[in-house]
């Protein structure tokens, strides 16, 4: 088998990149090693910044994201029992970002690509590459049964974290950067209309809360806890009890609870591998870099790395111009760390740290009342939240 592009992974970064290049008349095949069912029902991110939901519509997948998407013009910060807006949209020339769950944006992305009749082949298993190098690098795995060898002009490793992509470059090729917190979130999904209009951050004493959406009818809570927590420790009635504390306002504003559908921990996590390429193979979204979910970027962040590559891609078998791709991780890498700030300066604001004498927290309420008390601090959470234009 040949094609021109062989995609590792079918998450957000694979198949809008799989999609970018079908517009633009470029084969690619997709390697899943996960079931359809299993992809489609992943539950992670949930918010779409201005510039994804722009590529989006660009190329034509946004239909049902207009239809069943929520737009949403301002956050909430809240702390101390108070409630303060950031009123997104206002600072930044109308901006805005849409509540669409990653597991839609999949399931959307997946029928546009079994629409084209290119291939997407889900649970192959034993993926290896070879030849990165060389002029013909090619991806080994078995599907169905029988071992298939894939030849490209080029790879795109969308593996995600966990993947075969990275480690398949060579030691010492690459330079990791990373920091881990020393909290987790436990993630749930419930049947139960929003106790809000819009995505609320709050921070209090016993540590972060997040309330954020789906839909009219089912709601996404977020705790911060301990990077080690059981969760078998966490009854239903426990979670509704700890986010009702810690989402608490002055105000009489009051948290609905409902049937728990989806349980999960999560460790925050901040990475970068550079470059993000090797000879033929492109590392895109997770499998390059990974950041605290607490400012809603990583599914963002991998849409802008595969819109990059496409272009780079697209320009090299039309022009030959192949300064897009030796570019690539230049490219990137600049969106890249100013995400990883913006992620990290979030997190570290919002949640409980370990901290001896107070002096932290202190610094972190100063933040905060900076934050919701001066314009061009709010202006400036509110560029990078919508999402900065791409480069
Ligand atoms: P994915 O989605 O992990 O997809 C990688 C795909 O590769 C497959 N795979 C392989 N396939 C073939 N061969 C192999 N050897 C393979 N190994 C792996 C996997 O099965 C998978 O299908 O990476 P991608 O495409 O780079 O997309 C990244 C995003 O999924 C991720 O950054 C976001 O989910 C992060 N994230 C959020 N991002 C946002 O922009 N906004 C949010 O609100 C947001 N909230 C979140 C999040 C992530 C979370 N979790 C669970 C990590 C909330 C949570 C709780
Ligand atoms: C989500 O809705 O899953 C979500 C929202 C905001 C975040 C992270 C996750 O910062």
């Amino acid at each position: 088998m040949r094609t021109q592009v062989g995609i590792v992974g079918a998450g957000p970064a694979g198949l809008v990149l799989a999609h970018l290049l079908h517009l633009a008349g470029i084969e690619s095949v997709v390697l899943e090693d996960r079931s359809r069912a299993h992809v489609e029902g992943r539950i992670r991110a949930g918010v779409l910044e201005q510039p994804t939901v722009d590529l989006l519509d660009d190329a034509g997948v946004s239909r049902r994201l207009h239809r069943e998407g929520l737009v949403h013009h301002g956050i909430e910060i809240r702390f101390d029992g108070l409630r303060h807006r950031i009123a997104l949209s206002d600072l930044t020339d109308g901006k805005a970002i849409t509540i669409y769950g990653q597991a839609e944006l999949v399931k959307d992305l997946i029928a546009v690509r079994l629409d084209s009749g290119e291939p997407i082949l889900f649970e192959v298993e034993d993926v290896r590459l070879a030849g990165l190098d060389t002029d013909d690098p090619s991806i080994s795995f078995r599907s169905a049964g029988r071992d298939e060898t894939l030849t490209c002009d080029y790879i795109a490793g969308c593996d995600g974290f966990h993947g075969i992509a990275r480690p398949s470059i060579p030691a010492g090729v690459l330079r990791t950067f990373e920091r881990d917190y020393p909290f987790a979130w436990l993630g749930i999904l419930a049947a139960v209309a929003p106790s809000t209009d819009e995505l609320i951050y709050a921070a209090h004493d016993r540590g972060f809360a997040l309330h954020s959406l789906r839909s009219p009818t089912i709601s996404r809570l977020y705790l911060q806890v301990s990077p080690d927590e059981d969760i078998e420790a966490w009854p239903d009635d426990r979670i509704w009890t700890e986010l009702r504390t810690r989402l608490a306002a002055n105000d009489g504003w009051t948290l609905a609870d409902g049937p728990v559908l989806d349980r999960a921990i999560t460790p925050l996590r901040s990475f970068v591998a550079e470059p993000m390429q090797y000879g033929r193979l492109f590392l895109a979204g997770d499998a390059a870099h990974i950041v605290p979910a607490t400012g809603a970027k990583g599914l963002n962040l991998a849409v802008s790395d595969v819109r990059a590559l496409a272009e780079a891609i697209v320009a090299r078998y039309r022009t030959g111009d192949e300064s897009g791709l030796a570019g690539y991780t230049e490219r990137c890498l600049r969106r890249v760390w100013r995400v990883q700030d913006f992620s990290w300066w979030m997190s570290s604001m919002l949640h409980l740290l370990p901290d001896g004498d107070g002096f932290g927290h202190r610094l972190q309420r100063a933040q905060l009342d900076w934050l919701v008390s001066s314009e061009s601090a709010s202006r400036s959470l509110a560029e990078n939240y919508v999402g900065l234009p791409f480069s």
